[in-house]
């Protein structure tokens, strides 16, 4: 049988995605669906390792031990996503290396909501409540990716995710019935977390330039709008639940459409902090490059290691 041309290939590859068949590693696809994977799938590992700082920053300064041991586990977690993240870029064909040197140099992106401050412990729970809120509403539908490293990666990331988002909420659901310090402390936080977790979904689904062909690939399963939509119809009754108000004068319930109608997202702020501009954009980036460059001796040290022990497997198979 002769080689097939690309049409051929091009459609059987669109026959298998409309027909919910995973596309693995090995399988033929069209260079551009290689490289949205690529784009998409290690920005969304950028994001895990750096989401882990503004998290970081309170380690030492959580309430109690149990608080911290919770943290701590929690950005044990998105440490833990970040590698199965950066393994299925490598099943692309795509160098780790390479993937990392892209972030430290700008050229690749990352969550603009990473690029916030954590300035109270109730941060903490913000994060938590809404970011992870956000994170998980979007990612629950990659499950379905129609790429299968992707896809088997985000069913155990969305559990972990879960878990963070009830952590988060309980702090905030807390330090909201607590003194009234604690509840202005949660009520400040909001105001600050609420608009650039809305932004998490990126922008309007007119300013979206890979929406549509990601939705034909089934890489996406959901518009950055309808998704964005689903967490603000799922949070608002969150906050009203433990009496806190969401920072936004438009924000109403909708009986005809059944959503909450909300207000007009800055994009102009988005696109500032996307563009790197943002409050932190320049500490995240260092605080990468530095772990990066101390913690070149334990990467030396493992790869010796590990050919050390190669080596001894081929002497005991040679002999
Ligand atoms: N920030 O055409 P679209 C987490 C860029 S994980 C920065 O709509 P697309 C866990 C976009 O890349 C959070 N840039 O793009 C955690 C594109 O630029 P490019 C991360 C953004 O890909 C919790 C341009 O704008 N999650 O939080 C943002 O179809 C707590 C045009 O946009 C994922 O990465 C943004 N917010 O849709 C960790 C999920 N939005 O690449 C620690 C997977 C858009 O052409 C603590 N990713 N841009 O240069 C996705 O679902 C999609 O990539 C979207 C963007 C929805 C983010």
């Amino acid at each position: 049988m002769g080689e097939k041309d690309l049409e051929t290939l091009e459609r059987e590859f669109q026959e298998k995605v409309d027909n919910e068949i995973k596309i693995e590693p090995k399988d033929w696809m069209p260079d551009a669906y290689r490289q949205t994977l690529i784009r998409q799938i290690s920005q969304h590992a950028h994001s895990e390792i750096v989401g882990q700082l503004p998290e970081g920053n309170w380690v030492t300064r959580a309430p109690n031990l149990r608080r911290k041991a919770v943290l701590l586990a929690k950005i044990q977690d998105e440490a833990g996503h970040g590698l199965y993240l950066y393994s299925a870029v490598e099943t692309l064909g795509a160098d780790r290396e390479d993937t990392i040197d892209d972030l430290h140099s700008g050229k690749a992106k990352y969550s603009s909501i990473f690029n916030y401050p954590s300035l109270t412990w109730a941060d903490m729970g913000m994060i938590g409540w809404l970011v992870d809120g956000a994170a998980i509403m979007n990612q629950v539908p990659l499950c379905r990716c129609s790429y299968g490293p992707y896809a088997r990666a985000m069913v155990r990331v969305c559990k972990e995710e879960s878990f963070h988002q009830r952590q988060g909420f309980e702090i905030v659901a807390e330090l909201a019935k607590g003194t009234p310090e604690q509840r202005e402390m949660a009520q400040e936080s909001l105001n600050r977390w609420w608009w650039p977790s809305l932004m998490m979904f990126g922008p309007n689904d007119a300013d979206s330039k890979h929406t549509e062909q990601s939705m034909n690939w089934k890489i996406k399963r959901h518009t950055n709008d309808e998704l964005r939509q689903m967490f603000v119809d799922v949070t608002v009754p969150q906050a009203e639940q433990i009496g806190l108000k969401v920072p936004d004068k438009d924000l109403k319930f909708n009986e005809e459409t059944g959503h909450y109608d909300f207000g007009e997202i800055n994009w102009d702020e988005f696109w500032q902090v996307v563009k790197g501009h943002g409050m932190c954009n320049k500490e995240r980036i260092s605080a990468r490059k530095n772990a990066w460059e101390n913690g070149k001796w334990v990467r030396d040290a493992a790869v010796a290691y590990a050919e050390k022990q190669a080596d001894k497997q081929d002497v005991k198979e040679a002999v």
